[in-house]
């Protein structure tokens, strides 16, 4: 981190550096945003939505090598090798910063370098930081201006807070005189740099304009480096939504779901509930800020101010509050475009059209045989145009949380819903999960199941070891009966068709409401060797679209599976190394104890 002192002078040697033709300080005000989109549309790197369908709206086309998060060009620069862990790229702090200098020289010619001062977390808000981003692109500019507070007010509070995370960030294409731009510039993927320099608290990002690449506030400060921070200090930063439930009495609690990216966040941050009486309102969608106040309880804040949401599948059927969301002043990135100047994904509402720009800017047609939104498509928009915002989305003391889910996509073993035995136990859940991996980075192993611990494995900042140990270290603090309880859900379980058994998204209001009255201590529930599952008449499954015996199959504890399970998990442990927590080991040992015994019965029982 760098002192206000120090900011002009920071800024000043990164111009140096990276030459741009002027330096502009943005100050967040509508005056500015709109010139910075005029000047986009004008180069033809915005393309305005029809205002009478779309208001206030624009849509941009990346490169199509630009798409998505590169996790296998993310670095974590700690001094020793051994900090970063074996799930991080590691590389020599000293090293990295000469090679990626020798890039960032004169990579920002013919261009302006804006400066951007933005605040994560709410005004006010003990746990709050601030983030300067220097940048030569106005895509980032105008994204980072929805996704956190940015502006003015800022560097006013940058005068007392005096501490700030210095973001460097190029998209590597400089222009020489007279060169023509592209319309989404970028550098080739083996130029791509996501830096982190955890002792310093330093991001350099080159060569990549999209999403977690480049808006900085987001995966690299609120996670990968607030991780850091937060290890230090005795928080948690993590990759979690923010939700308030309320139940048919008013009643209502918080809860946090850490799940991995494109696995359902926002979807269930603002779901519409199917079961009468019950209310969901969102707090946040990605990230929660979480610490422990003096009563040994956790409270969380939402370090962001708006959502960079997956648009693809997103429809009035499966996110209405979303949909509401984005009818206007939003930003589409790489989804399709219709004849009559509005957005299309594939899973939105309607018939399909028969002919788009898809997000390649070329024509489509249903014979194409592509798609023609890009599946990791995405909409940037204020928090404040979600209809079921919480009014205490802001508060800067944050909400005390009740539960805390984790869970992924797993096509089988794992239940719809399991609670921990204890916080440690919970740990363990959150330690070994799996999922799917999705479009959200690129990566060739989309569809294949990894472990993704607590949907954190490409944001920790530092030893995945020692991160897991200050998950444990967190409830040593307190006990297990004022922490929250810990759930694990799997809302896409398959069948042997390969369809999902359960109908989610506002259905999972019927998994919420248990865990509502399972904090409430209103509702028993069976003890198997994996954890506390509900009860088959537990769960309101009335008028649900589902096969009759759909809900006793999400329910069975699957011993051979999760016998397999096990060993899988062992082989995965031994890969974290000797930073693991001897007592997720012994959490893992007694479960198979518990499972071996469950097994024995079972075979007696034939
Ligand atoms: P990031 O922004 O990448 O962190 O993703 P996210 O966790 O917020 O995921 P999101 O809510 O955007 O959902 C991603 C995809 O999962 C979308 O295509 C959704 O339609 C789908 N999805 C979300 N919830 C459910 C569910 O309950 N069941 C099923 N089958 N799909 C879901
Ligand atoms: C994720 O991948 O988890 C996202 C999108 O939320 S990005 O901002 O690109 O990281
Ligand atoms: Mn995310």
């Amino acid at each position: 981190m760098l002192s206000y002192q120090a900011l002009e002078g920071w800024v000043k040697e990164m111009a140096e550096l990276c030459q741009p033709e002027e330096i502009y300080w943005c100050d967040g005000t509508e005056e500015e945003n709109i010139k910075l989109i005029k000047k986009l549309v004008d180069l033809g790197k915005a393309l305005e939505l029809n205002p009478t369908k779309r208001p206030g709206s624009y849509a941009f086309f990346s490169d199509p090598s630009d798409v998505a998060r590169v996790e296998n060009r993310t670095f974590i620069a700690s001094d020793l090798e051994e900090d970063a862990g074996p799930t991080n790229n590691w590389a020599e702090p000293k090293a990295l910063k000469e090679t990626m200098k020798k890039l960032y020289f004169g990579s920002m010619k013919g261009r302006t370098m804006y400066v951007i001062p933005f605040m994560m977390g709410p005004f006010g808000s003990p746990l709050s930081k601030i983030g300067i981003q220097l940048t030569d692109s106005e895509y980032v500019v105008i994204n980072m201006r929805i996704m956190t507070r940015m502006g003015r007010d800022v560097l006013k509070a940058l005068e007392t807070q005096n501490q700030f995370v210095p973001c460097l960030h190029s998209i590597g294409y400089p222009l020489e005189k007279d060169q023509m731009d592209l319309l989404w510039p970028s550098a080739p993927i083996d130029h791509k740099y996501i830096s982190h320099f955890p002792k310093e608290k330093l991001i350099w990002s080159y060569g990549s304009g999209y999403g977690g690449n480049a808006l900085l506030g987001k995966k690299c400060l609120a996670l990968r480096i607030a991780s850091v921070i937060a290890k230090e200090e005795g928080w948690m930063a993590e990759h979690m939504l923010i939700l308030k439930l309320t139940n048919p009495e008013g009643i209502s609690k918080y809860v946090l779901a850490a799940f991995p990216s494109a696995c359902g966040k926002t979807n269930l941050a603002m779901m519409v509930p199917t079961l009468p009486g019950w209310k969901v309102e969102t707090i946040g969608d990605d990230i929660a800020w979480i610490w422990m106040k003096d009563d040994g309880r956790l409270y969380a804040i939402n370090p962001e101010s708006g959502f960079f949401g997956v648009a693809k599948g997103t429809s009035y059927q499966s996110n209405p509050n979303a949909m509401m969301s984005i009818r206007k002043d939003t930003i589409f990135t790489n989804v399709a475009i219709t004849d009559d100047g509005d957005v299309w994904w594939e899973g939105i509402d309607g018939p399909m059209p028969q002919h788009l720009m898809d997000w390649k800017r070329e024509d489509w047609s249903p014979t194409k045989g592509t798609p023609a939104a890009h599946p990791n498509c995405r909409f940037t928009v204020s928090a404040k145009q979600c209809p079921v915002l919480a009014e205490e989305w802001e508060n800067p003391e944050g909400v005390l949380i009740s539960a805390i889910l984790v869970g992924g996509r797993r096509p089988s073993t794992i239940p719809l819903v399991h609670e921990a035995l204890s916080w440690s136990h919970g740990v363990f859940m959150g330690s070994m999960m799996g999922s799917e991996v999705t479009a959200a980075a690129i990566s060739d192993q989309i569809g294949q199941v990894r472990r993704d611990p607590f949907a954190m494995l490409p944001f920790i900042g530092y030893h995945v070891g020692d991160y897991l140990r200050h998950w444990l270290d967190m409830g040593k603090k307190s006990n297990d009966a004022l922490l929250p309880k810990i759930f694990y859900v799997n809302w896409f379980r398959k069948d042997e068709h390969g369809d999902f058994l359960w109908p989610g998204f506002g259905h999972n209001s019927r998994v919420l409401k248990w865990i509502f009255e399972r904090c409430e201590g209103t509702v028993s529930a069976d003890a198997t060797p994996i954890g506390y599952l509900p009860k088959e008449e537990s769960i309101d499954v009335r008028g649900l679209p589902m096969k009759a015996d759909a809900l006793a199959q999400l329910l069975t504890v699957d011993t051979t599976g999760w016998l397999n399970e096990i060993e899988s998990i062992k082989v995965y442990y031994q890969s974290i190394g000797d930073k693991l927590p001897e007592r997720l080991k012994q959490e893992l040992e007694k479960q198979e104890q518990r499972l071996m015994f469950e097994k024995e019965k079972e075979e007696r029982n034939l």
